[in-house]
C-alpha cells in the first residue's frame, strides 16, 4: 500500500524540517504525495538516469552532514516542497506547469560538481555536491531558482541568451529569493542574496546580490546596450536590482540582520511596495505578458500591464513599477 506521511529530516542548511514521504509497507520513500508525488533520487556520482529513489526504514532522514547520503536529499526535497507551496499559496499556481504534476530532484550528481540545473527534457532538477563533495548546492534559494527555470519554461519561455536570458535568470533569482522569504526558516532566513548558504566562492560570500548586483564583480546594476552581450547570470542584475528596489526601495536598510544599500541610476530615491506585491506583479507579467523574446524594455511594459491589472493604472503600485525601472535605467 501507499500512504501519505510526514517524515522528519536533518538538513545541512535549514535545520530539522518536515518531509513529504510515502509509506510502502516495509519503509518509506522520498515521494511527496501531497505535492504531485515529487520524488528525490540518489545519483550516487552518476550523471544520467535517475539512480535510486531514496528510502528509509524509520522516516527520519539525514544528519545535517554531507557525509550522510540522505542529507543533501533532505535539503533538496524540502526546497522543492517549499517552492511548490509558494507557487500554490502566493501565485495561485498548481505546480510548475499549472497542472498539479510534480517534477523530480536528483542529488549527488557527478564528483565534487559545483553547479545545479533544471532540464526541460526530464522535467527535473539536479544538484552537485560542491567542492570536496562537502557543500551540496541544495539551499532553499538555489532549489527555488532551479525549479523556477521550469516555471519560466512553461510560461513566458524566455530564450536563454541576450536580454531575455538575463530576464530568465532574474526570474529564477526573484522567485527563489521569494521562496526563501516565504519559508521563514530560522536557519536560513530570507535575504536578497543568492547562494549565501553554499559558500560556492569558498570565502563565505554569496554568489549574487540583488540590492547592488555589481558587488559580485561582474553583474550589471543598470541597463545599458552592453547587457545583451553579458552572461545571463550577470545581465540578470538589472532585473534583480529592479525587484529589490520595487520591494524595498533605495538606500540603506537592514532585513533579518543583513544590511543592504541599493543605488539608483540617477540618484533619485525610490520607495518600495513590499516583496509580496512585487513578486505578484512579476509573476503576472511572466505568465501573461512576457514571451520568449521579451527584453528589458518589454519587461517594463509587461510589469506595468500586470500592475494595471492588479492595482489599476492610477495606483501607487503602477507608479512604483515605473520608478523602479527608471532607477535601473529602463525607460
Ligand atoms: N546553476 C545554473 C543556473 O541555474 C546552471 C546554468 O547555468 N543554467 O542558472
Ligand atoms: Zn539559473
Ligand atoms: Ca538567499
Amino acid at each position: 500500500y501507499q500512504a501519505v506521511e510526514t517524515g522528519s529530516g536533518t538538513s545541512q542548511y535549514s535545520g530539522t524540517v518536515p518531509l513529504g514521504t510515502t509509506a510502502t509497507g516495509s519503509g518509506y520513500t522520498l515521494t511527496d504525495a501531497a505535492r504531485g508525488g515529487h520524488r528525490t533520487y540518489d545519483l550516487n556520482g552518476g550523471t544520467s538516469g535517475t539512480g535510486t529513489l531514496f528510502t528509509d526504514a524509520d522516516d527520519t532522514w539525514g544528519n545535517g552532514l554531507p557525509t550522510n547520503r540522505q542529507t543533501a536529499a533532505v535539503d533538496a526535497h524540502y526546497g522543492a516542497a517549499l517552492t511548490w507551496d509558494f507557487y500554490k499559496s502566493e501565485l495561485g499556481r498548481n505546480g510548475i506547469a499549472g497542472d498539479g504534476k510534480a517534477a523530480y530532484s536528483r542529488v549527488h550528481y557527478g564528483n565534487a560538481y559545483v553547479n545545479a540545473f533544471w532540464q526541460d527534457s526530464c522535467f527535473c532538477m539536479t544538484y552537485g555536491d560542491g567542492a570536496n563533495n562537502a557543500r551540496p548546492l541544495t539551499s532553499i534559494d538555489v532549489a527555488g531558482h532551479e525549479m523556477t527555470h521550469g516555471l519560466t519554461s512553461r510560461t513566458a519561455g524566455l530564450r536563454y541568451s541576450g536580454e531575455s536570458g538575463g530576464l530568465n535568470e532574474a526570474t529564477s533569482d526573484i522567485l527563489g529569493t521569494s521562496v526563501e522569504f516565504h519559508a521563514n526558516n530560522p536557519n536560513d532566513p530570507g535575504d536578497y542574496l543568492i547562494g549565501e548558504k553554499i559558500d560556492i566562492r569558498g570565502n563565505g560570500t554569496p554568489l549574487r546580490y540583488m540590492d547592488k548586483p555589481s558587488k559580485d564583480g561582474s553583474s550589471a546594476d543598470f541597463w545599458s546596450r552592453s547587457v545583451a552581450r553579458m552572461d545571463v547570470h550577470h545581465s540578470s542584475g538589472v532585473g534583480n536590482h529592479f525587484f529589490y528596489l520595487l520591494s524595498e526601495g533605495s538606500g540603506a536598510k537592514t532585513i533579518n540582520g543583513v544590511s543592504y544599500d541599493s543605488p539608483t541610476y540617477d540618484g533619485t530615491p525610490v520607495t518600495g511596495i513590499g516583496r509580496v506585491k512585487a513578486y505578484q506583479i512579476w509573476y503576472k507579467a511572466l505568465s501573461v505578458y512576457m514571451t520568449s523574446s521579451t527584453n528589458y524594455a518589454g519587461a517594463r511594459t509587461a510589469t506595468l500591464q500586470a500592475a494595471t491589472d492588479l492595482y489599476g493604472a492610477n495606483s501607487a503600485e503602477y507608479q512604483a513599477v515605473a520608478k523602479a525601472w527608471a532607477a535601473v535605467n529602463v525607460k
